[in-house]
């Protein structure tokens, strides 16, 4: 027996990739909605070997279905998810609405698989926001050995973590950039992104801070550990897909590299690919429609007495987005559901 599922905003990158991911993991479907705004309405997307026909997210009824994946903005979410969880579906949400409710479990499997079991206080679950995901499962490990004090993380985004029209930005700059009648502006970013690094990723905060930097801090926090200090830059790069971080970790206990890196390579989650060559490390082309985090360039950070440096990729509509929601219902599905 399988679930009865849902996904919301089914014709956006994420969504279309939840529904590739719920395939390929053959996750236990029974009966599948795909819903969509009223612009996309009608669209078909595929789901394996069928083709399904958006319906409309305003007049869905929710009742009777058991597990609803949001991947709208905020402002749908809000309008919609309180709606899905009244009627009894659990809602596992790609926004940033839920993320600091502490009625609201914020999870990645391979760190706290356990808070799932908090979902039924509101019937929602939060998927965590795509620079801290991998981010996570990286330091759980790590953490688990030598306790954590402070990470300084640099990442390195990529465009499609601005949806389909900011990918349609960088392609159509790209082609234009030599191209003297063609037009260049800005329109999704706030400069031009080929060619070129923004250090500005969401809104602006009072301290100077960026919103994708402190929720890289206040995600980080309420699912590791809030003990852990944390500073971070965020930067959008002209990649399509796959976020990098350089991330800097001062732990409690001394760390050695060669034991950081057999830690990673039995961890969940991970693919270590550190080889001290040319070459021998991923870059995120090389991670776009996989399921690991990648980690390369694990080293001492002779600086400091605990500190370890690593270089950490992975696709950021799969683990940043559509796998880790597939995974959540899939512990879901194991510790609480228990169907399928
Ligand atoms: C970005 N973090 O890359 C966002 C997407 N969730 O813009």
């Amino acid at each position: 027996m399988g679930y009865r599922i849902v996904v919301a905003g089914a014709t956006g990158n994420v969504g279309r990739e939840m529904l590739n991911i719920l395939a390929e993991r053959h996750f236990p479907v029974d009966d599948i909605a795909v819903l969509a705004s009223r612009k996309s309405l009608g669209t078909e997307v595929s789901f394996g070997e069928k083709t399904l026909k958006t319906q409309d997210l305003d007049t869905f009824d929710f009742a009777g279905w058991d597990i609803a994946f949001f991947a709208v903005g905020s402002g749908a979410t809000e309008k919609h998810a309180p709606r899905a969880a009244k009627a009894g579906c659990i809602v596992i949400d790609n926004s940033s609405l839920y993320r600091t409710d502490p009625d609201v479990p914020l999870v990645v499997p391979e760190v706290n698989p356990e808070a799932v079991e908090q979902c039924h206080k509101k019937n929602i679950i939060a998927n965590p926001n795509c620079s801290t995901a991998q981010m996570v499962v990286a330091l759980k490990p790590l953490h688990d050995r030598a306790r954590i004090k402070r990470v300084v993380v640099s990442t390195y985004q990529s465009v499609s973590g601005a949806g389909k029209e900011g990918m349609d930005e960088l392609w159509d700059q790209t082609k234009a950039i030599y191209n003297p009648t063609a037009e260049v502006k800005p329109k999704k970013f706030q400069k031009q992104i080929a060619f070129n690094v923004i250090p500005h990723i969401d809104v602006f905060l009072d301290d100077g801070s960026t919103k994708e930097e402190w929720k890289m801090v206040a995600e980080t926090k309420k699912m590791l550990d809030p003990s852990i200090k944390i500073t971070a830059t965020c930067v959008r790069v002209p990649v399509f897909v796959g976020h990098s971080e350089a991330i800097n970790i001062e732990f409690e206990d001394f760390l050695d590299e060669d034991e950081a890196r057999d830690i990673l390579r039995e961890s969940p989650g991970i693919m270590v690919v550190d080889k001290r060559e040319d070459g021998g490390y991923i870059t995120p082309v090389e991670c776009a429609g996989d399921f690991a985090t990648f980690i390369s360039r694990i080293r001492q950070d002779p600086t400091i007495d605990n500190g370890i440096n690593l270089w950490c990729v992975s696709d950021n509509l799969r683990k940043g987005a559509a796998l880790n929601a597939v995974q959540i219902a899939e512990t879901l599905g194991k510790r609480v559901l228990k169907k399928g």
